[in-house]
């Protein structure tokens, strides 16, 4: 079984249930169990400041699916969500990004894991520290022991 850890986040169109539902959709793909999930954050836009805050949380699952094959199902569920492509770190009505995936350290043109921002931006790592108890290892940066 893998244990993967996904943040999501959202800031249109009623934020909160786009992030309840995707942690909803994410439990039910296959072979697929949500363990466990932070609390919902609100959190000021990084990036272009023209756009509304954001709601973010992380959840830890566990998986049969291949780091691949898990980014495909993703984002099935952000499509679903009439996600539409628009500029870079610009609004969104859901965004599934895999932060961390078991202990691997992963580079495909499709796929970076570790997530390479996630160690910058609190909205990640507050609520991963709230789903792992502070305990916990990045692959590739270690543990943050500055943040705790
Ligand atoms: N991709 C590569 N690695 C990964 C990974 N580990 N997980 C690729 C998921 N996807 C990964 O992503 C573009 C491509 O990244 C995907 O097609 C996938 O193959 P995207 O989400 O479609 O695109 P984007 O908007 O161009 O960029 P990016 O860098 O993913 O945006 P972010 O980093 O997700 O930032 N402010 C607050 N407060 N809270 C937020 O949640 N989010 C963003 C979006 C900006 N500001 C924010 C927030
Ligand atoms: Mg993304």
């Amino acid at each position: 079984m893998n244990i993967v850890f996904i943040a999501l986040g959202s800031n249109l169109n009623n934020p909160i249930y786009h992030v309840e539902k995707g942690i909803r959709d994410i439990n039910h793909l296959l072979n697929t169990k949500v363990l466990k999930r932070s609390s919902l954050y609100k959190s000021k836009p990084i990036g272009p400041q023209n756009q509304r805050d954001y709601i973010n949380a992380v959840i830890k699952i566990e998986t049969l699916q291949e780091p691949i094959e898990l980014l495909d199902s993703l984002q099935d569920i952000e499509t679903q969500h009439h996600r539409r492509k628009t500029k870079r770190w610009g609004p969104r009505t859901l965004d599934l990004d895999i932060l961390i995936f078991n202990e691997l350290e992963f580079n495909h043109k499709r796929l970076t894991i570790p997530h390479p921002e996630m160690i910058n931006r609190d909205f990640v790592l507050i609520p991963l520290y709230e789903v792992t108890n502070y305990n916990f290892m990045i692959p590739k940066y270690g543990k943050l022991l500055q943040y705790i």
